[in-house]
């Protein structure tokens, strides 16, 4: 079905995906950055490209105070009525359950509805034939519920009513698995306990294919467990019947490279069948324990037996060659696909008279809620990330950021006599510092990260490889520099630290995003030219 896998590389998890007039529209979940909820386009379910955001002012989703991993979680993209519509939930002191609306999917996105009723994560939303509007949604240790809404409002038409506790449920004993009466409150049925729902039922997606209505969920929660299953029913209220075969896609203890799949959607595939998009990781080393780039959205094909959907395994197969990419500092902040923390990138950064990147910092470092810090998501575990730094009047530089307290980088500070590097790391509160002294002027500053094989005679063991590297007295403005074109004492290397990518990893930062790679500055104004990231297969 795709010759390409991931499709969508680097942080993109959660991915929704809609069929509108021969053209697919994907989202995936963004959670403290802006801004959010990317959406990217396709004809062929294989080559992406980024159109625009459904939140591209921070009171759309209110995550000023949202602390990570909170923020935007688990979006579905629907066409209804000649609109576009995104559900999502958007956790911890932000605005919760919200529909946004647009009549073209590069946007504008409405301001968003509120549905307070909805007290989970992971909503999605289906019409039936009346036009009633159906949110169902995950509560944890409750399963999969739903309500009926009045979009317009987002006033609850219904009781939240549960649905389907996933392939754990233990029914008793005699009983038919899934009846109505045994999972609804309206029947007066008790409300589910955490035991008897299996583990974490989550990212629901209702479907009407013919007559019948599906229910796909994802299992397992969103590490090594996670699977995809799915249920039946005559409605979209139920009741669901799972599948005997269930689950229908998962890696969970198998060697695939690809592990942690679910998290699914399901769309017609292009010139007849069905695909289907979901969410894994790929785990580098001789543990084959660790991802730094996070969950990435990959695609499979689907067929039906007897009713009954059955996914092919998850190939990896990524796009060969080399990417470069110079990114284009000049382009106005809103369309260059910067991403920032809390903020959007046009309140943190300017672009000056020569097209270069602006920011000032304040004192503070990427630990801060609201660092001076743009990026973009690293696609590649070989690749190399570099800037020309302008530091005279300030100190800043390039880093890698998983969260406040998992982040790497290398910055400068030039006095007009001498620049000083430093490469800092941190993680789960510990930092620390490598420096060293350069000639005075622009200094390229680099990032640079290469796969470990996962060879068992090499014994590679722990994550990816990553060194912080710095090379002198370069001008800036100057057209972009080629490592190989770095000779002379004054432009020599300096590696000033090499690093273990295990401990800036999806596995241990806890941040359930991935690695994003950008620019900051700690303190002044900072000044950047020749930002260029190099991925290679
Ligand atoms: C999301 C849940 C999950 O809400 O992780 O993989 C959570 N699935 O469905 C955050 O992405």
């Amino acid at each position: 079905m795709t010759s390409v896998n991931p499709i969508l590389p680097g942080f993109n998890p959660d991915p929704s995906v809609v069929l509108v007039d021969d053209v697919y529209y994907l989202v995936t979940s963004t959670f403290e950055y802006l801004p959010g909820m990317p959406v990217y386009r396709s004809d062929d379910l294989e080559d992406w490209t980024l159109i625009g955001h459904v939140a591209t002012r921070e009171e759309q989703i209110g995550i000023r105070h949202s602390p990570t991993p909170g923020g935007v979680f688990a979006p579905t993209i629907r066409f209804h009525d000649g609109r576009f519509h995104v559900i999502v939930s958007v956790m911890f002191n932000a605005r919760g359950c919200v529909v946004f609306t647009a009549d073209r999917p590069e946007g504008p996105w409405s301001d968003g509805v509120q549905i307070p009723a909805v007290d989970g994560i992971d909503p999605d939303l289906a019409w039936d034939d009346e036009g009633n509007a159906y949110v169902t949604y995950a509560v944890m240790g409750q399963g999969i519920r739903q309500l009926r809404v009045d979009l317009e409002t987002g006033e609850a038409l219904t009781e939240p009513r549960a649905l389907w506790s996933g392939t754990g449920h233990a029914a008793p004993s005699g009983a038919p698995p899934h009846t109505p009466g045994s999972l609804t409150h309206a029947d007066g049925a008790p409300p589910q306990t955490p035991g008897s729902a299996s583990h974490a039922p989550e990212g629901p997606h209702l479907y009407r294919r013919g007559d019948d209505w599906y229910l796909l969920i994802a299992e397992g929660g969103t590490e090594r467990g996670h699977t995809v299953a799915i249920a039946r029913g005559t409605s979209p209220e139920g009741p669901f019947e799972g599948f005997a075969g269930n689950p229908i896609l998962t890696a969970r203890s198998t060697s695939s490279p690809v592990q942690n799949v679910g998290h699914a959607d399901l769309v017609d595939a292009p010139g007849g069948g069905t695909a289907l998009v979901a969410l894994g990781v790929r785990p580098c080393g001789f543990t084959r324990s660790f991802s730094p780039l996070g969950r990435e959205t990959f695609l499979t094909r689907v067929d039906w037996v007897d009713g009954w959907p059955q996914a092919e395994p998850i190939v990896v197969e990524p796009r060969a060659g080399e990417e470069v990419e110079v990114l284009d500092t000049a382009v106005p902040l809103e369309q260059s696909g910067w991403i920032a923390v809390r903020q959007t990138p046009a309140e943190i950064a300017t672009v000056d008279g020569e097209g270069r990147l602006v920011l000032t910092g304040h004192g503070t470092d990427l630990a801060d809620p609201l660092p001076s810090f743009v990026g973009r998501r690293q696609s590649h575990i070989d690749m190399s990330f570099s800037a020309v730094v302008d530091a005279v009047a300030g100190v800043g530089g390039i880093a890698a950021r998983h969260s406040e307290q998992h982040w790497f980088g290398v910055d400068a500070h030039d006095d007009g006599a001498v620049t000083t590097v430093t490469a800092r790391a941190a993680l789960a509160g510990f930092t620390h510092e490598w420096r060293a002294k350069l000639p005075s002027g622009g200094v390229k500053l680099s990032i640079r990260s290469r796969g470990t094989s996962g060879d068992l005679g090499k014994l590679e063991v722990g994550g990816d490889r990553i060194q912080l590297v710095a090379a002198g007295a370069i001008p800036t403005g100057a057209p972009p520099q080629t490592p190989g074109s770095l000779t002379g004492a004054d432009h020599a290397e300096v590696v000033l630290a090499e690093l273990d990518g295990r401990y800036w990893a999806y596995e241990t930062t806890e941040s359930f995003t991935g690695r994003v790679l950008g620019l900051y500055a700690i303190d002044g104004v900072v000044t950047f030219a020749d930002v260029t990231y190099r991925g290679r297969a």
